[in-house]
């Protein structure tokens, strides 16, 4: 650090930030011609965003600075949040928002020549994540910053994000993502670099003291580099970091023999095969292949960041009995779980200590969120992968597995089958190792993300665990979203109207403070205002729509949204199914009938994994019925279809808004929580779902009469799979009109949608789809019902919104603190 006689010097020349809307024109313009080499001739609108970027980036880092310095003298417990998936969306919106500039900031651009809504639509998304998962550790970085607790992410920075979707013909088509052309919220660190190993061998060895130790040794080097990308929190001087790890070649590593011997080919090889595992994100969600770059990558990112945090520990001088009283590492699924492993590694073989000592640290640090119960979904990994891959890791993995074991075997010696059943190595060809069982042995604490989800784990994927460490290991954080986003960003409209009854903008950090609109309910100005702000965001949509599709949707009709990544226990096709039994409905209707029913916009949206048949023949079943359907004049405004490409977190923004009824139909028991269904609702949109997930929450918050739900429970779902499987069951007889519909060719080959029809007609229908079909459409009618009395919709709508106040991330955050992790927060001096 500098001498204390030149600090006066530093303090003086200190940068500032700008506060003013003369500032920031100044330093917008500086960054144009100056950090762009651009000047006001050649500026345009992604020139602005640049440098409007570069200036509030500016600002944040002298936060993220301070922020960061205050945690290190503060000496108290720190979070770290492993994810492989941070879906942030656009950062410079949120930047303005959060640090309280956005007005400042839209005068500026207008003095220079610009809208601010066309400068924040130039910037890419950041699409570091799939779907659910990696928009959540989003949320939660902002509820960490906003609450003022220390807290860092980790997570990789990969050079392609989800795929670009494009829909052509009909078909998904995807586009690489290269989203790192311009990126002005990272700051690379390439002096804080981290050497990784991989493959090589163990052996064993006498220290000077005669005891034994193990070393790691041979083969390959790649380096991490970090990127820190800063996060400010709303109304707080709090900017805490995320920092993404990069692959490279390792100086070591990079073979100048060849490549001065001529072999230019061999050298760029070694440096392309480094690069190429933080290249690109796994666009699968809900699905785990077992890839050997998919464990690389984990290792990667966990031993860096486990690297990071003990490094940063050291410095503190305090002993190793004290680190998880520093340290707390949440596990976002099972993605990180050879961070515990490597904690372990380093402890024992590094550091010295002895094994049980070193494991009780480890289980104190770690905790674990599981986010799935499909079996699909649940990671494995080949124990001679992992033998080749990381051979001390697997020596440990088997050492743990043995202790736990034979702890088993003495506390349980009646139940011999319990060994096999909890075992982390299962017993198959090849063995594989299970990550659930190894990061929940790993950790104290392992939750779920809402309450029917952790109730469900502690009864199936996770019995024996429950029994052997008792239930209060388990808990449960129904997940939540933060308010920032999605309301105050995406609804700035509704969020205005919410503030000038609530007297400011309180809610925004104190959600639960919505209540109070349900005083509003017979104030007939404020429903007003807040149905014309419904039809704003509508018409909003109607136009992206029109120009993404070319399709006129009319904004009066009533909006009917899915949006969410493509998946069977989602059901989609009960959605798609559903729509076409409305359209033979339709077709089958007097025009006095037809007057009767209010129009509808049936809107999709979302990817399926590239290599997802099924999921990819519902886009197309989706496409070729809105085809007919939008062309049939017969039909007209009463039933439009629509195929949003390319779903995403600034798409959200726009279509969250614009929904009366969107849509959470999965299996009962399939979807742990989801998110949207809250985002939705937040909005002034009402839901139609099943009693799975959050959604039943919802329920309980908002009240049953606020909500359409429809369908088999999580607990009969087992019995309805029986009857499909052994012959007792029934296919439903309007489903079964809509597959005649769909066989006859009126929505294109009929072939191309064979698989999907008899997956339900002939393979056991796993997710129930016609076992729920009756009652979905019947609930849909009910909706058609309710959205004719508009004012008694609008009641349903508001009082829902004044009842989501438990659905704040920072709610959940709170949680997590408090029940979970045990960390304070810091707040900033005023
Ligand atoms: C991605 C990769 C793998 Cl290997 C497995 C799962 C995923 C993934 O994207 N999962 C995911 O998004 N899960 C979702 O998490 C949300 C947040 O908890 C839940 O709301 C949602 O129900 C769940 O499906």
């Amino acid at each position: 650090s500098i001498p204390e006689g030149q600090r006066e010097a530093w303090k003086k020349h200190s940068v500032q930030g700008f506060t003013t809307k003369d500032q920031f024109e100044d330093e917008t313009v500086r960054h144009i011609e100056t950090t762009l080499a651009r000047s006001l001739f050649n500026c345009d609108e992604l020139a602005a965003y640049s440098g409007a970027a570069l200036a509030f980036r500016d600002r944040l880092i002298i936060e993220w600075n301070k922020t960061q310095q205050r945690q290190t003298f503060a000496d108290q417990k720190r979070v770290y949040y492993l994810s492989l998936e941070f879906l942030m969306g656009r950062a410079l919106d949120n930047a303005m928002l959060n640090v309280g500039l956005k007005d400042v900031a839209r005068a500026g651009l207008k003095d220079l020549g610009f809208r601010i809504e066309d400068v924040i639509s130039q910037e890419h998304d950041a699409a570091l994540g799939n779907g659910g998962l990696g928009r959540l550790a989003a949320c939660f970085l902002d509820s960490m910053a906003t609450l003022n607790y220390p807290a860092w992410g980790y997570g990789l920075r990969y050079r392609y994000g989800i795929f670009k979707q494009e829909i052509v013909d009909g078909y998904q088509v995807e586009v690489p993502d290269y989203w790192l052309d311009f990126n002005p919220w990272e700051f690379p660190r390439h002096d804080i670099t981290v050497d990784i190993q991989f493959y090589g061998y163990v052996r064993k060895e006498k220290d000077e003291d005669g005891k034994t130790v193990t070393i790691w040794e041979g083969g390959e080097i790649v380096d991490a580099v970090a990127y820190d990308v800063p996060i400010p929190g709303y109304g707080t001087a709090t900017t805490n970091n995320l920092r993404l790890w990069s692959s490279k070649a390792s100086k070591g590593e990079f073979d100048f023999q060849k490549f001065n011997s001529g072999e230019y080919e061999g050298s760029v090889g070694d440096q392309q095969r480094a690069e190429t595992i933080s290249a690109v994100l796994y666009p699968n969600d809900n699905l785990e292949r077992g890839k050997e770059l998919r464990l690389k990558q984990q290792y990667f990112w966990c031993a860096a960041s486990l690297f990071d945090i003990v490094r940063r520990f050291k410095k503190t001088k305090k002993p190793w009995s004290k680190f998880s009283d520093m340290v707390a590492i949440q596990l976002n699924d099972t993605h990180p779980t050879l961070a515990i492993v490597e904690m372990q590694r380093i402890l024992v073989d590094i550091e010295g200590l002895d094994w049980a000592e070193a494991w009780s640290i480890v289980q104190g640090t770690f905790s674990y969120a599981n986010h799935t119960v499909m079996p699909e979904a649940l990671e494995k990994w080949s124990v001679p992968l992992m033998q080749n891959l990381l051979p001390r890791h697997l020596q440990i993995i088997y050492e743990v597995n043995s202790q736990f074991l034979q702890y088993v075997e003495k506390t349980f010696p009646k139940d011999r089958d319990m060994l096999r059943r909890v075992s982390i190595i299962e017993e198959s060809q090849p063995k594989m190792v299970r990550m659930a069982y190894l990061a929940t042995i790993g950790s104290h604490k392992v939750n779920g993300v809402a309450e029917l989800h952790s109730d469900l784990i502690k009864t199936t994927i996770f019995k024996d665990f429950v029994t052997i460490y008792g239930p209060d290991k388990f808990t449960n954080v129904t997940n939540g979203i933060t308010p920032r986003r999605w309301l105050h960003q995406a609804n700035p409209k509704l969020s205005e109207l919410i503030a000038s009854k609530l007297g400011g903008y309180d809610f925004l950090t104190d959600l639960t403070k919505l209540n109070k609109l349900e005083h509003f309910l017979d104030d007939a100005d404020f429903k007003k205002e807040w149905q014309e702000i419904k039809y704003a965001n509508k018409v909003r949509l109607a136009q992206h729509i029109k120009d993404t599709t070319g399709v006129s949707v009319n904004p009066k009709a009533l909006f009917d949204i899915q949006v969410k990544r493509i998946h069977e226990y989602k059901r989609q096709q009960l959605n798609i199914l559903g729509v076409i039994h409305r359209y033979l409905t339709i077709k089958a209707m007097s025009p006095e009938e037809r007057k009767k029913l209010a129009p509808r916009v049936s809107i999709f949206g979302g990817k399926a994994a590239p290599g997802y048949w099924m999921a990819k023949t519902v886009i197309h079943l989706v496409c070729s019925v809105g085809e007919v359907v939008n062309n049939d004049k017969d039909i007209g405004d009463l039933l439009k279809v629509i195929y949003i490409e390319d779903y995403n977190v600034s798409k959200a923004e726009i279509i969250t808004p614009a929904s009366d009824i969107s849509e959470h139909i999965s299996t009962a028991g399939t979807e742990a929580s989801g998110t949207s269904n809250m985002k939705f609702v937040l909005n002034g949109g009402l839901i139609i779902g099943t009693c799975d997930g959050a959604n039943i929450e919802i329920t309980r918050e908002i009240g049953e009469s606020n909500i359409f739900l429809f369908g088999n429970l999580a607990e009969d779902v087992e019995d309805l799979r029986h009857a499909h499987t052994y012959g007792d069951f029934q296919l439903d007889p309007d489903l079964n009109k809509v597959f005649e519909a769909i066989k006859s060719g009126r929505f294109g080959d009929a072939g191309r949608f064979s698989a999907l029809c008899n997956s339900i007609i002939e393979h056991g229908d796993y997710y129930l789809v016609s076992d729920d079909f009756n009652s979905y459409v019947k609930t849909h009618e009910l909706v058609d019902e309710a959205y004719k009395d508009q004012e008694a919709w609008l009641e349903k709508c508001i009082t829902s919104v004044a009842r989501m106040g438990f659905f704040s991330s920072d709610r959940c955050i709170q949680e997590y603190a408090e029940m979970i992790w045990n960390v304070e927060p810091l707040p900033p001096k005023e």
